[in-house]
């Protein structure tokens, strides 16, 4: 991993590595905050006296468990179940269930531990948490999908409440999963508890814009952060990788805001479009026919499939990688710089490298963590926390118009925070500093737990 770690945290770090042996994913989102924090331990020594740093990062509970299940053949599968219920000094444990073949702990907690300070910078009172299976659904017919959720939940749901824990869907998990997840968690519990899970569907407790608030809240971000160079989206290549939710709205919105999306991926490589993703046929294929993305090049005269190959050789000004972690290392962030582009919106979490973060600051491309930049999905969540609450059900205007202020807000917290802490202009500080502040205050608040 490229860079020091500051002689202050150092101690920190060397005991997380320690105790989470392996888990590499989380050993970096832990280091990467960590690089940001010496400055915050300086002016604040009953963070030091109280061991605030090392309790945030040791999770509240860890809980794996075990998902058997029964394919369509009756041929028996066993999988693994996490739920890293990591922090809870803001509110209940919040953060999605990913299913995806890659799952293991250290990946959990990586994305727990990003949550954590991801919910804080969101203003929302919500508490950080992340969850999912080894489970790989590509492939799986929808009736092997929902005896997969309903083992999964027969094990959870007794870790779960409105006001314990409220998963949601990320990699994976969608709609259709939260919905067989829904009714296994009523049907054992004999309640109808709106605010256990959110990303429900629209007919029965969900939200208006939360199926595009990650992808909308991506592109918002990106917005602001041209503002701040007196510029706009208007006229701006974009490449946006991944092909799933968060991608498929990130267009969505950047085509609304008049950028061009030129280029998108799903993990069998990516189409070139040079008259810009047609959204309608990209729904069609990766929603509504869980197809992939080499269909959508076949069914496009103006578009062309790469097989493997990297999305970021495609020149842009704007990149959104909206994928999976680690998609974009440091090589790929040199081919950015050369062919131009001038800014780098995480949609997804971490994917881009530490070397790659290096490299982008090194070239003064303007650069958002996904911690910042993707956190319209889980303000979204918590706004339909919210609705559910209070039994009531806002307008795609009101929640989108919510949607813009918080993710306008959370850049203007992390541009203004970084300016305080002596890195004008680096959102990463600015986004560690200020979501960590927030938690460490209630952590303190709430004496030695
Ligand atoms: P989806 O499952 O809807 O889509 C994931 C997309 O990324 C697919 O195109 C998939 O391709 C591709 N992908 C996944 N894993 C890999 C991989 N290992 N290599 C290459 N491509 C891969 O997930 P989301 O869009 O919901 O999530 C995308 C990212 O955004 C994740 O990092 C997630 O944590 C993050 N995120 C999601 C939020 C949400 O509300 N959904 C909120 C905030 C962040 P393929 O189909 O071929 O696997
Ligand atoms: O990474 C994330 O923020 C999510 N997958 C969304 C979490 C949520 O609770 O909406």
């Amino acid at each position: 991993m490229s860079g020091e770690v500051p002689a202050r945290v150092q101690a920190i770090y060397d005991e997380v590595l320690h105790r989470n042996p392996g888990e590499t994913e989380f050993h970096q989102a832990v280091r990467e905050v960590l690089e940001s924090l010496a400055v915050v331990l300086d002016r604040h020594s009953e963070y030091t006296e109280m061991k605030t740093v090392q309790r945030i990062c040791e999770p509240e509970r860890q809980i794996i468990f075990r998902v058997p299940w029964q394919d369509d053949r009756g041929e028996v599968w066993i999988n693994r179940g996490f739920r890293v219920e990591f922090n809870s000094a803001l509110g209940p444990y919040k953060g999605g269930l990913r299913f995806h073949p890659s799952v293991n702990l250290g990946i959990v907690k990586f994305l727990g531990f990003e949550q954590i300070f991801k919910n804080a910078l969101t203003g929302m009172p919500i508490g950080g948490g992340k969850g999912g299976s080894d489970f790989d659904p590509k492939g799986r017919s929808d009736a092997e999908i929902m005896r997969f959720c309903q083992s999964f939940m027969t094990e959870l749901y007794r870790h779960l409440g409105e006001y314990t824990d409220v998963p949601a869907g990320d990699i994976g998990v969608g709609a259709r999963e939260i919905g067989y997840l829904f009714g296994q968690y009523k049907r054992i519990t004999n309640r109808y508890e709106s605010g256990v899970l959110t990303g429900k569907g629209l007919g029965w407790g969900g939200a208006l814009v939360r199926t595009e608030a990650t992808g909308y809240g991506a592109a918002f971000f990106a917005e602001a952060m041209m503002d701040v160079r007196g510029e706009s989206f208007d006229g701006r290549r974009v490449v946006v990788s991944g092909s799933g939710n968060v991608a498929v709205y990130g267009i969505e919105k950047v085509h609304q805001l008049g950028g061009t999306v030129v280029a998108c991926s799903d993990s069998g490589g990516y189409v070139v479009d040079e008259k810009g993703i047609d959204l309608d046929l990209l729904k069609q294929v990766k929603e509504f026919e869980r197809g992939r993305i080499s269909d959508y090049a076949e069914r496009r005269d103006s578009a062309s499939f790469v097989a493997g190959g990297s999305i970021w050789d495609v020149p842009c000004d704007v990149a959104i990688p909206s994928a999976t972690q680690n998609e974009l290392d440091g090589d790929a962030a040199a081919v950015l710089g050369r062919n131009g582009c001038r800014y780098v919106v995480e949609g997804a979490n971490m994917p881009a490298t530490p070397s790659a973060v290096k490299a982008f600051r090194e070239a003064g491309v303007l650069f958002a963590p996904g911690k910042a930049a993707n956190a319209g999905g889980v303000a979204t969540s918590a706004l339909e926390m919210q609705q559910n609450a209070s039994r009531d059900r806002w307008t795609f205007e009101h929640s989108e118009a919510r949607l813009a202020d918080i993710m306008r807000d959370i850049h203007a917290r992390c541009h203004e925070t970084a300016e305080e802490y002596g890195s004008p202009g680096d959102l990463v500080l600015g986004a560690n500093v200020a979501g960590f502040i927030q938690v460490a205050e209630a952590v303190h608040a709430h004496g030695l737990i």
